[in-house]
């Protein structure tokens, strides 16, 4: 536990001490030390455990970002315009450089962004890159990062990725409406030094959203209902890739594919199913996996990511990809497999090894416990984590460098996707059960009533916001602050 002090309970320090009040003689106070010693292996407890599960995250992804590479400068100009949703009838939304997805950016590891974003909505906005771990003054949330970007106003974002992967950007002020109306847009950083280059003839990302749109193919506008707070948020009744409806990739029998998929809804969460296609995990969240396992029946809630490998069949045909959240099978988007045979690269796509294991986690003590809970303020519904909505929230500290594991309680039966900006954590249990996951995460969903452990080392200082990814519910209070604190070692 982290007092408000900053020290931990449990630490290093203390053992010292414990042992240095022993008034035996030395030979007997060997022996217990010994076997004090063996406890502590054993139990994995105190501080010792502590610093073997900070030794295991070592290297697992890099303090600082490499650098060293280009400038790349975009400007982004937020306005409304129409895109085309069903057949050729306009609808009216909110778009980057009117386009739903926004650009697709793309960079390479060490390069530097510097994104101008210009408003020219009538309301303003900010821009959250959501998964890169930028500069805190960069990260977009209006009261915490930065004030909001005025209507005819203009902002400039900087950073240097740290990290290679599928992350996204998106409106972080009134999401319940500006996610909604389309500002949102995808961003991919590479690795040149990464083997999966060679391995993969087409690297494609499919940002997934749904809409709530009337029969006038507009969007039902009334955002941020009584109903959509109460509820899972607002769900949509088309479902859409990259904005299309039934979008299709063309690929050759055998060719094998990174398809990047990211969960761009305001509510809905999706869980895969690829059908007669067989797709390996091989990054999620962004970061690259520890080990490659079978996508089938992942679960990709707002804000989630996942890249998959898929090698086409060599039997021609239309492969659909489906959510079967709901059960009922609803189509997302589909491969068309035909042409000419394709080589598959042999190569095996690139794993981390630096994910930790941190099994031994369990053992650890909990060090901050969240609530998430529903209440009634003035007639409103809200959502409270430990009985406070945002701005009466406090904030939870932790210190870079320091493993720290956090219990994640759903004491409510909507689902929550719950959100940490500038840190990836590992979930560690859920309800319990010992969770395997060997990749990192920024977001994990809580289902009805469950209760989550994750484990991470903050490696970010400054204030960083963790809420639920449910537009509607973040609106009506669901976010709090984890202030990640410098090191004094
Ligand atoms: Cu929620």
């Amino acid at each position: 536990m982290t007092s408000p002090s900053g020290t931990r309970t449990g630490s290093i320090g203390s053992r010292p001490d414990w042992l240095g009040r022993l008034a035996i003689p030395v030979a007997l106070a060997s022996i217990v030390a010994v076997v004090a010693l063996l406890v502590l292996r054993s139990t994995g407890s105190g501080a010792s455990l502590e610093t073997e599960l900070e030794g295991e995250f070592a290297g697992a992804y890099p303090a600082e970002p490499v650098g060293g590479g280009q400038l790349v400068e975009i400007e982004l100009v937020a306005a409304p315009t129409t895109i085309k949703i069903i057949d050729d009838q306009p609808t009216d939304v909110w778009a980057y450089n009117a386009t739903v997805p926004g650009p697709a950016l793309r960079g390479v590891l060490g390069d530097t962004v510097r994104i101008t974003v210009r408003n020219d909505l009538p309301a303003s906005t900010t821009i959250h890159w959501h998964g890169i771990r930028v500069p805190n003054d960069m990260d977009g949330v209006p009261d915490i990062n930065q004030a909001r970007i005025e209507p005819g106003d203009t902002f400039v974002y900087e950073f240097t990725p740290p990290d290679a992967g599928t992350f996204w950007y998106h409106s972080h002020t009134n999401g319940s409406e500006q996610l909604e109306r389309g500002l949102y847009g995808s961003i991919v950083i590479d690795d040149p030094a990464s083997p999966n280059l060679d391995i993969y003839t087409q690297d494609v990302v499919w940002v997934i959203d749904d809409w709530l749109l009337t029969d006038e193919a507009q969007l039902d506008p009334d955002f941020n209902t009584a109903s959509d707070r109460t509820h899972n948020g607002r769900w949509g009744n088309v479902i859409t890739v990259n904005a299309t409806l039934g979008e299709t990739l063309e690929a050759q029998p055998g060719e094998r594919v990174r398809l990047r998929m990211v969960n761009a809804s305001n509510g809905r969460a999706y869980t895969l199913d690829f059908g007669d296609l067989e797709a390996n995990l091989i990054a999620f969240d962004g970061l690259t996996v520890g080990e490659v396992s079978d996508a089938e029946g992942l679960v990709l809630a707002p804000g989630n990511r996942a890249d998959v490998d898929i090698t086409m069949p060599t039997t021609p045909g239309l492969y659909t990809v489906n959510d079967v959240f709901a059960g009922t099978p609803q189509p997302l988007a589909a491969i068309a497999v035909e042409g000419d045979t394709a080589e598959a690269s042999p190569l095996e796509p690139t794993t981390n090894d630096g994910v930790p294991d941190w099994t031994a986690a369990a053992e650890a003590p909990i060090d901050d416990e969240l609530v998430f809970e529903t209440s009634q303020r003035d007639g409103e519904w809200v959502w409270t984590i430990n009985g406070e909505v945002f701005g009466e929230h406090t904030p939870i500290e932790v210190t870079e460098g320091e493993f720290t594991k956090i219990k994640l309680i759903n004491q409510t039966h909507p689902m929550h996707p719950i959100h940490l900006h500038g840190q990836f954590f590992k979930v560690l249990s859920r309800n319990g059960e010992p969770v395997d996951e060997p990749f990192f995460r920024d977001t994990v969903l809580l289902n009805t009533l469950d209760e989550v452990e994750i484990g991470m080392v903050p490696l970010d200082v400054g204030n960083w916001v963790l809420h639920c990814h449910i537009q509607e519910h973040a609106e009506a209070g669901m976010m709090t602050v984890m202030t990640v604190a410098p090191t004094t070692t």
